[in-house]
């Protein structure tokens, strides 16, 4: 069997392990991060259950460290106390990135973990089978309940070959989204396997499956192999290690294939990651601004070809480098290496262990400036800049870019000294807090900034409304819910936010929305792509948002949607798009009835009042789905049940 089948198949609770078919899985850990935290503990409390049973759940600090008032430290505290009571371990802020620090001092071969992130794949690169999901499925999960999604196809991508100097992990993950694109993952898994393999460190896989997610994939793999046994080994973790080996050649849906000798050093260009081109061809792009970090790009060789490209030169004066190591153990390394010393000499500006830049956290750009970042995702504005052109590169493209102050392709500096993986990682983990033992008292701190978040309503016998907007192709969760200094304090605070939903495409939408009392979303393909945020979803229920149709959706946002109440539907037939236009009245009949009929594929009919037609909608549910959706969501689900 493939990797990701031999896990599932450990793990399977229901379901057939034939693609598309509703499955549910158990899962072994979990990991939250504070910008999805706040909401996804709310929902835990919720459920009223005492204790975690996961075998293992940590709640990581590391988005929201911008503290520009009290709101991110009022969560901080509170996802501080709420997990020292219910049993999950607190990772303190500076300690480091969720997916570096996972993957460094928790991660295990063969496990499964659920993340409330969608880099959560990160841990892929250990051989564990690692999903980002909503908030409120990680609560559920937390709380010993099934994971459900549906049985993903296995793509192959077979490596062979070595990569060469100066071209890096980063690239291969690039030249698989100049492939796929962004919406070639949704529905599969992304399995790496062939002779190639063996070449790469545990930290360059982690950089694959990592942006893995920016394909729309459920997840992707690698094999657990001696290279794993060895990183594991020097975090002391030796005996975390399982072998795990990759399948033949007829246990995959598809293969790829990909010869690492080949690559050379390619660039997303603005305003998509898979929007990819070779540096060379991007020759002399003057630039202002280089970030490097990132849960992609942040461990310790990643720093270490940073520092040596660096090495005695100086930033162009006309380049602000900014340096975020992943982890408060990659950056102790430097430290005592002396690397931090080169990097800080170079003139770059060394920030905290954290998310920071990826997530508009700081070090937004100049209007219209260019930024070369080694982080994940370019999508418009999310750099909290909304004319800046961002660029994503690997670190040796983005080190070699800051010193000429253009793009660069790295090779025409020469060659970088072949690195080791260390063969011992300094242990500390004296940044990660033990939650108290069972039964202590432990009082939940709240601070003013956390709100009651909106719970969805039993579906009534019709569902109509207004379209609200009408919107393109592969909208993502930061147009939908944008995050950033300015609105990631108040994650806890759905009402705020709600002020801002998809302003980046019409600043006056949430103002229609309220005065419409609610309506309808019309959307493109990929719908939803990006972050696991399950705010995309809160933000457009407290509006009264009750149904999103559109091409298709991206796997993350349709289950938020679904698990928050709101119908997700896509046109049966693509052309009904051009049909609809923005203040149209849409009402669909016997809503319930017609969403029990989506059990068995039957389409839901939607007449669009002002136009005089009908059209067919697919709802793919399962019954599952739609007991959600007639109870109001899983949460009006789990309360009505008792
Ligand atoms: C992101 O990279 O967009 C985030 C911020 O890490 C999100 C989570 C969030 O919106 O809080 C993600 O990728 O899921
Ligand atoms: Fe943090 Fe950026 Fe990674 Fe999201 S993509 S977890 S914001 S570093």
């Amino acid at each position: 069997m493939s990797i990701f089948k031999q896990i599932i198949a450990e793990h399977l609770i229901s379901g057939e392990m034939t693609p598309g078919s509703e499955i549910a899985i158990r899962i072994d850990q979990t990991l939250t991060q504070d910008s999805t935290g706040t909401m996804a503990y709310l929902q835990f409390e919720a459920m009223g259950i005492p204790r975690v049973k996961t075998k293992l759940s940590v709640a990581y600090i590391d988005h929201n460290t911008l503290q520009t008032g009290f709101e991110n430290a009022d969560d901080h505290k509170y996802i501080q106390t709420v997990t020292k009571k219910h049993g999950v371990y607190f990772s303190r802020p500076g300690n480091g990135i969720c997916h570096q620090v996972h993957l460094e001092r928790f991660g295990k071969p063969g496990l499964t973990l659920l993340g409330s992130d969608s880099h959560t794949p990160t841990c892929g690169g250990i051989g564990m089978c690692a999903i980002g999901a909503g908030g409120l499925d990680v609560a559920v999960a937390m709380g010993g309940g099934a994971y459900y999604l549906l049985m993903p196809g296995v793509c192959r991508v077979w490596l062979e070959g070595k990569l060469p100097s100066m071209v890096s992990a980063k690239d291969v993950i690039l030249e698989v989204l100049r492939r796929l694109t962004v919406k070639g993952g949704v529905g599969k898994v992304i399995e790496y396997a062939g002779p190639g393999v063996a070449t790469l460190s545990v930290p360059e896989r982690a950089t694959i499956t990592n942006m893995g997610a920016e394909l729309g994939a459920t997840t992707s793999i690698f094999p657990s192999d001696e290279t794993t046994r060895q990183f594991l080994k020097a975090q002391g973790r030796e005996g975390d290690w399982q072998e795990l080996l990759s399948g033949n050649d007829g246990d995959y849906e598809e293969t790829i294939t990909i010869n690492l000798s080949e690559l050379e050093p390619l660039a997303a260009r603005p305003h998509s990651p898979d929007n990819v081109a070779p540096v060379r061809e991007i020759p002399g792009l003057k630039v202002d601004q280089v970030a490097i970090g990132s849960c992609t790009n942040s461990s310790f060789t990643d720093m270490m070809k940073t520092a040596a490209i660096l090495d005695g030169k100086t930033v162009a004066e006309h380049v602000s480098l900014v340096v975020a190591p992943g982890s408060r153990q990659v950056l102790d390394m430097l430290a005592q290496n002396g690397a931090l010393a080169k990097i800080m000499a170079s003139g770059a500006r060394i920030l905290e262990a954290a998310c920071g830049p990826c997530i508009g956290m700081g070090q937004s750009p100049a209007t219209d400036a260019v930024s070369l970042r080694t982080f994940n995702r370019n999508f418009p504005g999310r750099s909290g800049t909304a004319s800046a052109q961002v660029y994503l590169v690997s670190p040796e493209v983005a080190a070699a870019s800051a010193i000429t102050g253009v793009m660069t392709d790295p090779r025409t500096l020469g060659e970088l000294p072949a690195m080791q993986e260390p063969e011992s990682f300094p242990l500390n983990d004296n940044m990660v807090i033990p939650p108290a033992p069972e039964g202590s008292e432990v009082e939940v701190v709240r601070g003013p900034n956390i709100k009651p978040f909106p719970i969805g309503k039993v579906m009534p016998g019709t569902v109509s409304g207004k379209v609200l907007i009408k919107l393109e192709d592969n909208i993502t969760t930061d147009h939908i819910a944008p995050a950033g200094a300015k609105l990631l304090p108040y994650r806890s605070n759905i009402p705020y936010q709600a002020e801002y939903c998809l302003s980046p495409c019409d600043p006056e939408f949430p103002a229609r929305a309220k005065a419409a009392g609610g309506g309808i979303i019309v959307g493109g393909e990929n719908y939803g792509q990006g972050s696991s945020r399950e705010h995309a979803a809160l933000v457009p229920l407290y509006l009264g948002v009750r149904a999103v149709l559109v091409k298709s959706f991206a796997r993350i946002h349709q289950a938020n949607l679904i698990n928050n109440g709101i119908l997700p539907l896509t046109f049966v037939s693509p052309a009904d798009y051009d049909k609809i236009d923005p203040e149209d009245e849409l009402l669909i009949e016997d809503a319930p009835q017609q969403t029990r009929g989506a059990v068995d594929g039957k389409a839901i009919t939607i007449r669009n009042l002002t136009k005089g037609v009908s059209f067919a909608t697919n709802a793919a549910l399962s019954p599952r789905h739609a007991g959600m959706l007639l109870a109001g969501g899983l949460l009006a689900e789990i309360k009505a049940n008792g």
